[in-house]
């Protein structure tokens, strides 16, 4: 038994949840969010609707019983060819010098990790990333390192930015040039992909790949490539990653604020909710900033959260595929 002296004492330290909150007895929350206790066997998220096809490719490998990290890493591989795509891989937008430099990351359910950042010109960062992670004894590589590691172990190379974006680009440069000096900041295009995903066996794995903020500054990384902003797996809670506003996700280390909220005793959704709102806590101007977080427990169980409403993921398990609209109850 927990006294109320003692009980105050730890809610003051956040410690309390995991001690005194029957969660994730099967219960359905105030929020309706239902939880589960026990395994509930394969499932693979991904943020925003190209998400969907990323998991068709995730789902392949967990349903004849391959790992959580092949999932990951097959689903983000679609999105990075996808040249539709304008803000991961080939199809990217590029920084405000007309380059589409990368950012990538992918951890395990033993915690081990792999990063590229800056990249330019290589087709699979997500696998770049995970080479570095298991054949380095590094956890990040970056610009032009990694380039010349990816060339090295003969991964495949793309001619960026594709024709269309780069007409996009110079057109936007001319208008800058028209424009006061200030350097524009391009809010649009937010749809990096995370992905998480628990194998039959129980096991946790996510990655993230990006081509960062069209128009970003020659150089600038976001929280995509960095474990604990963009992607953090720790097997004993759960995972969880982030997309939006890199820089504001960096501030709150929000997928391991998440993974840590949920160690103690918050649900995958509780947890998002709680990020975000820590996250606005931390910005005197939330104008334009969005900021989405996913995560998954290590029963299985899903959640997400965002800044702004309009965030969803697709969602995969045995019994189905869909996309879901993210819970926003937030009045703004
Ligand atoms: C970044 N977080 O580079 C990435 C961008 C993103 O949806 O997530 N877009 O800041």
């Amino acid at each position: 038994m927990v006294d109320r002296r003692k009980f105050v004492r730890l809610s003051a330290l956040g410690l309390t949840a995991a001690v005194v909150r029957p969660a994730f007895a099967g219960e359905t929350l105030e929020n309706n969010e239902t939880v589960s206790s026990e395994f509930k066997g394969p499932v693979m998220i991904s943020t925003w609707n190209h998400g969907l096809d990323a998991n068709k490719a995730g789902w392949e490998v967990l349903k004849s019983g391959g790992s959580s990290l092949d999932a990951v890493e097959a689903g983000a591989r679609v999105t990075e060819s996808d040249v539709k795509n304008r803000s991961v891989g080939i199809g990217g937008m590029p920084d405000r010098e007309g380059h589409v430099t990368l950012d990538a990351c992918i951890m395990d359910w033993e915690a081990n990790c792999g990063s590229v950042g800056f990249l330019e010109g290589i087709a699979h960062p997500i696998s770049v990333a995970r080479h570095i992670m298991e054949h380095t004894p590094h956890v990040m590589l970056v610009g032009a390192g990694a380039k010349q590691y990816a060339l090295k172990n003969g991964f495949d190379t793309i001619k960026t930015p594709l024709p269309e974006v780069k007409a996009e680009w110079k057109k936007w440069k001319k208008e800058q040039e028209s424009m006061a000096k200030k350097p524009q900041i391009n809010h649009e295009n937010h749809d990096t992909i995370g992905l998480l995903a628990i194998d039959k066996d129980g096991r946790i794995s996510g990655a993230c790949t990006t081509s960062g903020w069209a128009y970003k500054l020659p150089g600038r990384l976001g929280d995509s490539p960095i474990i604990g902003a963009g992607l953090f797996i720790d097997q004993e809670v759960g995972g969880a990653v982030a997309t939006g506003l890199g820089e504001s996700i960096i501030r709150v280390a929000g997928a391991h604020t998440v993974v840590e909220l949920m160690r103690h005793g918050r649900t995958p959704q509780e947890a998002c909710k709680e990020a975000v709102d820590r996250l606005i806590r931390k910005h005197k101007d939330m104008s334009g900033l969005q900021c989405g977080f996913l995560a998954i427990d290590r029963f299985g169980n899903v959640g997400a959260y965002s800044v702004y409403n309009g965030f969803n993921y697709a969602y995969r398990d045995t019994s189905k595929e869909e996309l879901i609209d993210s819970v926003f109850d937030r009045k703004w």
